[in-house]
């Protein structure tokens, strides 16, 4: 990826505002396109194929957000007035504006699990089987990375085994991989052996992978020729989509090697964080992009620390009034981080003694 110069802003809010990078742009400009609701597009097409390639399954569908993705899924797997198991901290339950119930009719069945990671011990008891009395369960769902438990990982036999079970109890598993290629750099395995068991995934090209928009769901044809109906129906038929698709290509071919800097970033900052007086976060639970802190104990709100840090030219984000959320990506380098840490001093009023950072 060519160098660039420094964002003047240090922007920690989420790793969905990077920039496409010159490659990208030059990609955007130059792509072929054509009418993609006729399925006539080449650059789509080409990045489908890809996309399919890369997780090692038949098909795949380029969509407008990772929440028409995962939609798309829900509705393509449900019939309206089941139950979508999912960990109570899921996006698809707190973040995308209760679609599965406004869309596909469907109810979350949300459970806690530890750092955000179910195991099929937990998810067994809520299975509802056909009844007289309780709605059935009609999917569950995984997310990996679990961008609200901080970005932890599912171990691959974990969610092996959740889709194992499910299967064999005729159910269906989808796979929330927005941060899918985090997790796979993580485990240092590819994306195809961590999702090889789904029934379907979506993963995002607009986060840590740098694309402007878009994200891909991928599955068996038959799920992928559903999807494309519905993706329809939510007006997510997109026409001359190539010039998005061409960045996609760039961002799949590029950046994937490069997500280690950021999760050293990430472990960077939660060491520094740590030693702040007040501020609690484990680094050992840092292991990709995204941290999360309580600022409890210091006294301040988080909006307040956001707002201090605001004022020095960092952004964070406060997801309530006492954690704040940190995300690396590649728009944020070291000294990058160097600068949020000074900040954070500041904000925090700590001198400069008192901190190992
Ligand atoms: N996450 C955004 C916010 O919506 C919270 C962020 O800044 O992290 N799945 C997961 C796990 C996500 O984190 C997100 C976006 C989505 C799906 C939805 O993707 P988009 O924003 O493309 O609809």
């Amino acid at each position: 990826m060519e160098a660039r110069e420094p964002a003047p802003i240090v922007d920690l809010r989420s790793d969905t505002v990077t920039r496409p990078t010159p490659a990208m742009r030059r990609a955007m400009a130059e792509a072929e396109v054509g009418d993609d609701v006729y399925g006539e597009d080449p650059t789509v097409n080409r990045l489908q194929e890809r996309a399919a390639e890369m997780f090692g399954r038949a098909a795949a569908l380029f969509v407008p957000s990772g929440t028409m993705g995962n939609q798309a899924a829900i509705k393509v797997h449900t019939e309206s007035g089941q139950e979508v198991i999912c960990e109570e901290r899921a996006h698809i339950f707190n973040y995308e504006m209760a679609a599965m119930a406004a869309f596909s009719g469907c109810l979350a069945r949300p459970i806690r699990a530890e750092d955000g990671i179910l195991t099929w011990d937990r998810i067994a008891p809520e299975v509802r089987a056909r009844s007289e009395h309780r709605a059935r369960t009609g999917l569950i769902t995984l997310e990996n990375t679990s961008n609200l438990a901080g970005g932890s990982v599912y171990p691959a036999a974990v969610a092996d085994e959740i889709c194992e079970r499910a299967r064999q109890a005729g159910l269906p598993v989808h796979l929330d991989g927005a941060r899918i290629f985090n997790a796979a750099v993580a485990l240092g395995r590819p994306v195809a052996e961590l999702t090889r068991k789904f029934d379907s995934i979506m993963f995002c090209l607009s986060k840590g992978l740098g694309a402007p928009v878009g994200s891909m769901l991928v599955g068996s044809r038959e799920f992928i020729a559903e999807a494309r109906l519905v993706r329809k129906r939510l007006g997510g038929g997109m026409r001359q989509a190539g010039v998005l698709a061409a960045a996609a290509l760039v961002a799949l071919q590029e950046t994937p090697p490069r997500l280690a800097i950021d999760h050293e970033n990430a472990r960077f900052l939660a060491a520094a964080l740590a030693e702040f007086p007040g501020v609690r976060i484990d680094p050992r639970k840092v292991v990709t992009n995204i941290l999360f802190c309580d600022v409890a104990e210091t006294g301040l709100t988080a909006p307040e620390i956001s707002r201090r840090l605001a004022e020095q030219g960092v952004r964070v984000s406060a997801f309530t009034a006492t954690t704040l959320r940190l995300v690396t990506h590649y728009d944020v380098d070291r000294a990058g981080c160097e600068r949020a840490v000074l900040a954070w001093r500041r904000a925090l009023g700590v001198r400069p003694t008192t901190v190992i950072a």
